[in-house]
């Protein structure tokens, strides 16, 4: 085996799909899924990996001959308001392991995740440019923010092309977030297609941007494959979907179930959602390799209800 992609964080909401996209694009020898606890759910090469342990993340790196890097392992802006040390120790030493381990062992590129959260009150809460200021209002956002950094540092310094995307909330129906702010937006789905009431945990007019997995993993694959002069944009390109609220999805999935029963109890979550952009601009992303996302939030309430009906159905 040679020249071969590592995964790391492959069981979570993203890694399930970008995982697969990859084995079918680069096929299953040349791809390595990596995360803390054995899966089921690969066909292919898996490794059980702790990112923070770099000892352990260098022998798979020379075990493999790695030469691409998807570093998705984090813990996500809800979960880490739990514990905001153990979330920077952890995201940061990951990501500096992987960068550090790379440099050392001649991996040519790494793909680092950012997100919305590197946002704060300071920049323009609609349509917030990719130039803002950074202020995070999280210990998740605080871990994005220094990790673009460290992204471009190790590329101005060292020559590793490390590239990035500020992901919005993802949605797909593939996988089950793990701990953010923007899961309502995918729990959301499953209970109107169970037939089931849902507690909303934001308030019904919290517009935050979110995009639709299909977008999300071609965006990646989008940027990976972009010539390296085109990627002008060192810290981390915006990427916009659509923007909803909470009150706009239910409307959309009432076309469908109009029955559907919905109650806001907005808990901690509004706190960093409210302090977060509602929109966000991404003509960098345009201009250097020609970004455009293909999901409205029609498209998504259709492509979402679809799937999860089969889904449930092969259940029963
Ligand atoms: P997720 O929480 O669903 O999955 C993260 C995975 O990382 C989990 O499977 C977990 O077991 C693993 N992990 C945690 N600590 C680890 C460690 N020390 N070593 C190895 N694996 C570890 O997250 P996701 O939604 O799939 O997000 C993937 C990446 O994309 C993250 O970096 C996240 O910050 C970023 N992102 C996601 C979204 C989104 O809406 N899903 C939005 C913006 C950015
Ligand atoms: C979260 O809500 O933490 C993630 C993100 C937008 O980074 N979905």
């Amino acid at each position: 085996m040679s020249h071969s992609i590592l995964i790391t964080g492959a069981n979570g909401q993203l890694g399930t799909v970008l995982t697969q996209a990859l084995q079918l694009k680069y096929g299953l020898e040349n791809v390595i899924a990596s995360d803390l606890h054995p899966s089921k759910s690969y066909e292919g090469i898996f490794e059980v990996l702790d990112v923070t342990n770099v000892e352990r993340l260098e022998q798979v790196i020379l075990q493999y001959e790695v030469k691409q890097i998807y570093h998705l392992a984090a813990i996500l802006s809800a979960n880490g308001e739990k514990n905001p040390l153990r979330t920077w120790e952890v995201n940061m030493k990951a990501l500096l392991n992987v960068l550090e381990a790379s440099r050392i062992n001649h991996v040519d590129k790494v793909f680092y995740p950012s997100s919305i959260a590197v946002f704060g009150e300071s920049a323009p809460q609609t349509n917030t440019p990719n130039d803002s200021l950074l202020d995070p209002v999280t210990s998740y956002g605080l871990s994005k923010a220094a990790g673009e950094n460290w992204g471009k540092y190790y590329f101005h310094k060292y020559g590793l092309d490390v590239r990035s995307l500020r992901y919005p909330g993802i949605i797909g129906h593939q996988s089950n977030p793990g701990g953010g702010t923007t899961d309502y937006a995918v729990e959301i789905f499953h209970k109107a297609v169970k037939q089931q009431p849902f507690t909303c945990f934001l308030d019904e007019e919290t517009t935050l941007p979110m995009i639709f997995m299909d977008d999300a993993v071609r965006a990646t694959l989008e940027l990976m494959e972009a010539p390296r002069e085109n990627i002008k944009i060192r810290t981390s390109y915006n990427i916009a979907g659509i923007s909803f609220s909470p009150a706009q999805v239910v409307d959309s999935i009432r076309e469908k179930y109009p029955e559907f029963k919905v109650e806001y109890a907005p808990d901690y979550r509004q706190d960093i959602a409210s302090k977060w952009p509602k929109s966000i601009l991404d003509k960098e992303a345009h201009r250097d390799w020609s970004w455009k996302p293909r999901y409205s939030l029609s498209k998504i309430t259709k492509t979402m209800i679809d799937k999860l009906e089969n889904k449930y159905a092969m259940y029963n």
